[in-house]
């Protein structure tokens, strides 16, 4: 039986806390406070350190799933939740305004996990703003993510999320983590 570990981050409201709910076999433990003014508009609560969650695969290897909080002032917490990890999800909430620039320091603040590891990227709350599409994202960054996974996900979805974890372990094996 093998362990692996999975981070999932990105902005506030993306949809971390969400997605570990959906997907984890085992109630999550979740370190959520009152949001402030600013992000109340969105949600009630916000993470302050981390999310954990694990599901069971059926050849019996287990995946530990590790929520990063989204604001900047936690960011202390991104490098401390990514050791060990083999890979990173990264939700983007596609009904920010700017939702490339948001990708764009995400893309930069893990960018040596992403160079050592491996990191698939999911467009969240499409369905609330469906522009911009995949096609937009790659005819914006071009290269900078022609080889990463990037699919349009609802973190509410146990299959949407499932399915990113599994491009993420195939992408890893194939690395023959
Ligand atoms: N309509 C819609 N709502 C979504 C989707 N994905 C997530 N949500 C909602 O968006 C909100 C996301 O909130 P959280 O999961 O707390 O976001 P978070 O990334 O953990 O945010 P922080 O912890 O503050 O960084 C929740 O209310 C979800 O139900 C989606 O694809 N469509
Ligand atoms: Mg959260």
């Amino acid at each position: 039986m093998d362990n692996y570990k999975i981070i999932f981050s990105g902005p506030v409201g993306s949809g971390k806390t969400t997605a570990i709910d959906s997907i984890s076999d085992i109630p999550p433990v979740k370190t959520e406070a009152k949001a402030s003014d600013e992000i109340k508009q969105v949600k009630d609560n916000t993470t302050v350190a981390m999310d954990y969650g694990m599901m069971k695969l059926d050849n019996g290897d287990v995946v530990h799933l590790y929520g990063t909080p989204g604001q900047e002032r936690f960011d202390f917490m991104w490098e401390i939740l990514t050791q060990g990890g083999i890979g990173l999800i990264l939700l983007i909430d596609n009904t920010n305004p700017s939702p490339f620039t948001e990708l764009s320091k995400f893309l930069m603040a893990f960018s040596d996990f992403i160079d050592s590891t491996d990191i698939v990227i999911g467009i969240t709350r499409s369905d609330l703003c469906p522009n911009p599409t995949t096609t937009d994202y790659h005819a914006h960054f071009g290269e900078t993510i022609s080889h990463i996974p990037l699919f349009t996900v609802d973190a509410r979805s146990r299959s949407d999320m499932a399915m990113l974890i599994e491009a993420l372990l195939f992408s890893a094996e194939s690395l023959q983590i």
